[in-house]
């Protein structure tokens, strides 16, 4: 049986970041669905994660990306976060929304559009000094339509001479989380289609170089979870985006479409030690909200990691060793499934009671006004960045 007490204390340990833009108006390419009360500046974002982090207590962070949170002085912002209880988390960069990168941005055959997008990457690093923030999170969009479009292999050199260039440049203690995706908006090649990619990139720049798994990145069946497993023992996991999917990047809430999914992820990351902070892991949501209220469903995602990690924190890792030594495979596969099988509400209830928080986070918020608040005050909410 796990310990009960390490379980609580493991849950109360927890940290979960939320992204700037999950507050914001999001849609897909057919419609983005405006709501009231939306943030309309990086200030507003950040006081709506620091609502989540109040409700929740276990998300003190909240990621930017640049230039949908650009502002003349970061100093002042992450001083802003702080005295709103909150940290800046991952500098998520942006060298998708520029004409210029229509054919890529660090693999673009024209060297003066390469050199553009690295510049962004440097400023990106300048923003991390400014703010404390400790990692930079690459995601390129780039990749060809077509077949002869490009030279698959120069592309890779491109990509490797950014990424070193921006390497190189990462001061003391920081770090470059490289996420991967298999397609979109690329619909033939993708420069950093997958783990592996990533992961050869990471071991060719160095230590500080780690691999981002966004959840919704992978053709459908994919086996997330032997990645977590791989790359942790690898030492290069160094970052979640959480969401879930249905169908593509669907960027739903996570622990929505696949509960079971999620706790099976959760389970590596307990089984290889990467939960507490010194595994330095930075698990955060990345999803847009567009039918649903945002800072509701920001909270529910939290509440759905919270329930996927309590179950994985529940598996009775020796009986289930144990029937693994066996070769005993129902033993092993109940082991596990008992522990899924478990209501952890409960237990996440007297965790959120101990940390002096209510124990239901959403009706909490409900209750608070804050809504209300929000609708009542912002008039003209901007949109996360697409079509903008
Ligand atoms: C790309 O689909 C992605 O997952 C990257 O993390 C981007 O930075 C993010 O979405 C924007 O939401
Ligand atoms: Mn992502
Ligand atoms: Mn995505």
């Amino acid at each position: 049986m796990a310990d009960k007490t390490a379980v609580k204390s493991a849950l109360r340990a927890q940290r979960i970041e939320t992204p700037s833009w999950g507050y914001a108006n999001s849609g897909t390419r057919f419609k983005v669905f405006g709501q009231p009360g939306v943030p309309r500046t990086p200030e507003e974002k950040i006081a709506d994660a620091a609502t989540v982090h109040r409700f929740t207590g276990v998300a003190p962070s909240v990621a930017l990306h640049i230039p949908w949170d650009q502002v003349a002085d970061f100093g002042a912002l992450a001083r802003y976060a702080r005295d709103l209880g909150v940290e800046i988390g991952a500098i998520n960069t942006n060298v998708f929304q520029d004409e210029d990168y229509k054919l890529g941005s660090v693999t673009n055959p024209d060297p003066a559009i390469r050199r553009k997008a690295t510049d962004h990457l440097l400023e990106a690093i300048g923003i991390m000094d400014a703010t404390g923030s400790r990692d930079l999170k690459l995601w390129f969009s780039d990749g060809l339509n077509y077949p002869g479009q490009d030279d698959l292999r120069d592309r890779q050199d491109r990509l490797a001479e950014a990424l070193r260039e921006a390497y190189d440049r990462l001061g003391d203690g920081r770090r470059m989380l490289l996420e991967y995706k298999l397609f979109e908006p690329a619909f033939y090649a993708t420069d950093i289609p997958d783990w592996g990619t990533a992961y050869a990139h990471c071991v060719e720049l160095g230590p500080k170089a780690t691999v981002c798994i966004d959840t919704g990145h992978h053709a459908p069946g994919t086996n997330i979870e032997f990645i977590v497993a791989f790359l942790l023992r690898a030492g290069k996991l160094g970052a979640f985006d959480f969401n879930s999917r249905f169908y593509a990047d669907d960027d739903l809430m996570a622990g929505a479409a696949d509960p079971f999914q999620l706790f099976r992820i959760m389970y590596e990351i307990v089984r290889g030690d990467g939960l507490g902070e010194s595994s330095g892991i930075r698990f955060m949501l990345d999803q847009c909200h567009n039918i649903e209220r945002k800072i509701p469903a920001t909270i529910r995602s939290v509440m759905n990691v919270q329930e996927a990690t309590a179950k994985a924190l529940l598996v009775d890792r020796d009986a289930l060793r144990a029937a693994q030594r066996e070769g005993n495979v129902l033993e092993a596969n109940a082991v596990l499934m008992d522990a899924y099988n478990t209501d952890v509400r409960p237990l996440l209830a007297e965790v959120r009671a101990e940390a002096g928080l209510d124990e239901n986070p959403v009706a909490a918020y409900h209750r608070s006004g804050y809504q209300q608040k929000i609708e009542a005050e912002r008039v003209g909410g901007r949109q996360a960045g697409w079509g903008a």
